[in-house]
C-alpha cells in the first residue's frame, strides 16, 4: 500500500494527523501566483502553458508542504474542447458561447476530439508527476456534469442557474443530450489525466445544492455515479473524491449511491452532523469555512480545531468548504496548516 497519506484517508484509514489540501490552493491571494500569471498574460493562457501551468500547481506545496497537489485548469476547458468559445472578462468571470438547442448540442464537437485542445493539461499532469514531492498525491479534476452544463447553456455564471433549470422545464430532451454528451466527454478527458499520472480525480458540482428532489438524483447523483464506474472499468482501484455542493441532506448516502470513496463538503454543514450522519459511510473532506483565511486569529485556530475534533474518529482529509478567495492572508494559511498538524 502506498505511504501517501492522502491515498491511505481515501482507503478509509483513521490518521492521527488528517492530510491537508485546500481548494483553490493555487490562487490569486499568492503574490507569487500573481507574478506567473501576469507573466502568462491571461488566465486561458496561463491554462494552457504547461511549465506555468506546472509551477502555479507547485507554489502553494513549496510554501506550506500540502499533502496533496491539485492540477492548475479549469473545469470550463472540458466545454471549450467540445466547441464553444470561452473568454474571461477581467474583473466579472467566464463568459462561453451558449448552447441550449438540440442543433447546437448535436454540433458540439465528437469527444474524440477533446484532446487536440485539451493535450497542455496532460502535459501539465505529467510535468507535475515528475517534480512534485515524492510524499504529495497529485490529483486530477473536471466539473461535474450538471455544473458544466450550467455554465454551457447560461454562457457565465449564475446565482441561481436559473438558464439551466429553465431549459431542464422547457426541453428534457435537449438538456438530457446536453448532460449525456458532457458525461461521456468527462470520462474521457479524467482517464486521459490518470494516464498522465493523476493519482486521483475530483468532481466538482458546484451548483448541486440548486437541485431538488429528483432532479438531484437525476442530474447530481446518476451522471457522477455513470463518470466513476466507467473511470473504474478503465482504472481499477482509482480514489475518486465528489463534491455535490450545498448538496444538504443530499450528502448522506451520497458516497454509496455514486461510488465515490470520499464526499467533499461545504460549510453548510456542521462537521458534527458531516461526521453522524456522512462520515459514517467513508471519508470525509472538508469543512472549514473559507472567510477564516481572510479573517484569522484565535477563531480561525478554534473553528480548525473543531473540525479536526469532529472528524477525529473517521477517515478524514482537512480541507476548506470551498475555494480559498483572492482577499486571504498567506500568513492565515500558514496557521491553519499549523494547527491542523500541530494541534
Ligand atoms: O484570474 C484568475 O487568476 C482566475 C481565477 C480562477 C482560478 C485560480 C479561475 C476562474 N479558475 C481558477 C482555477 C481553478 N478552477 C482550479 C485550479 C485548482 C485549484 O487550485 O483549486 C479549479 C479546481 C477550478 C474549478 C472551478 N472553476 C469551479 C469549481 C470549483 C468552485 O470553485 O466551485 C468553477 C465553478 C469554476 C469556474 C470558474 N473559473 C474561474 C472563476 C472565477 C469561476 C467561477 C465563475 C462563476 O461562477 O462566477
Amino acid at each position: 500500500m502506498s505511504d501517501k497519506t492522502i491515498l491511505r484517508a481515501l482507503k478509509g484509514e483513521v490518521l492521527p494527523t488528517p492530510p491537508i489540501w485546500m481548494m483553490r490552493q493555487a490562487g490569486r491571494y499568492l503574490p507569487e501566483y500573481r507574478a506567473t500569471r501576469a507573466q502568462a498574460g491571461d488566465f486561458l493562457s496561463l491554462c494552457y502553458t504547461p511549465d506555468l501551468a506546472a509551477e502555479v500547481t507547485l507554489q502553494p506545496i513549496r510554501r506550506y508542504g500540502f499533502d496533496a497537489a491539485i492540477l492548475f485548469a479549469d473545469i470550463l476547458l472540458l466545454p471549450q474542447a467540445l466547441g464553444p468559445k470561452l473568454w474571461f472578462e477581467t474583473g466579472e468571470g467566464p463568459r462561453m458561447e451558449t448552447t441550449t438547442t438540440m442543433a447546437a448540442v448535436k454540433a458540439l464537437k465528437s469527444k474524440d476530439l477533446i484532446h487536440e485542445t485539451l493535450s497542455p493539461v496532460y502535459e501539465t499532469v505529467r510535468i507535475l508527476s515528475r517534480e512534485l514531492p515524492r510524499e504529495t498525491t497529485l490529483i486530477g479534476f473536471a466539473g461535474a456534469p450538471w455544473t458544466v452544463a450550467t455554465y454551457m447553456i447560461a454562457g457565465r455564471g449564475s446565482k441561481d442557474q436559473g438558464a439551466a433549470h429553465a431549459l431542464k422545464s422547457a426541453d428534457r430532451e435537449t438538456f438530457s443530450a446536453l448532460i449525456d454528451v458532457i458525461t461521456e466527454a468527462t470520462v474521457d478527458y479524467l482517464s486521459e489525466q490518470v494516464k498522465a499520472g493523476a493519482e486521483v480525480v475530483k468532481l466538482f458540482d458546484s451548483w448541486a445544492g440548486s437541485l431538488k428532489g429528483a432532479d438531484f438524483e437525476d442530474f447530481a447523483v446518476k451522471p457522477t455515479a455513470r463518470i466513476i464506474a466507467a473511470l473504474r472499468a478503465r482504472h481499477p482501484g482509482l480514489p475518486i473524491i465528489a463534491f455535490p455542493r450545498e448538496a444538504g441532506q443530499g450528502y448522506i448516502g451520497f458516497a454509496r449511491k455514486t461510488g465515490a470513496d470520499c464526499v467533499a463538503l461545504d460549510n453548510s454543514v456542521t462537521p458534527e452532523w458531516a461526521a453522524a450522519h456522512v462520515q459514517v459511510s467513508g471519508c470525509v473532506q472538508g469543512n472549514l469555512a473559507p472567510e477564516h483565511m481572510v479573517t484569522g486569529g484565535e477563531a480561525l485556530v478554534r473553528e480548525t480545531r473543531k473540525v479536526v475534533e469532529a472528524f477525529r474518529n473517521g477517515p478524514h482529509i482537512f480541507n476548506l468548504g470551498h475555494g480559498i478567495t483572492p482577499d486571504a492572508d498567506p500568513e492565515n494559511v500558514a496557521l491553519m496548516v499549523q494547527t491542523v498538524r500541530n494541534g
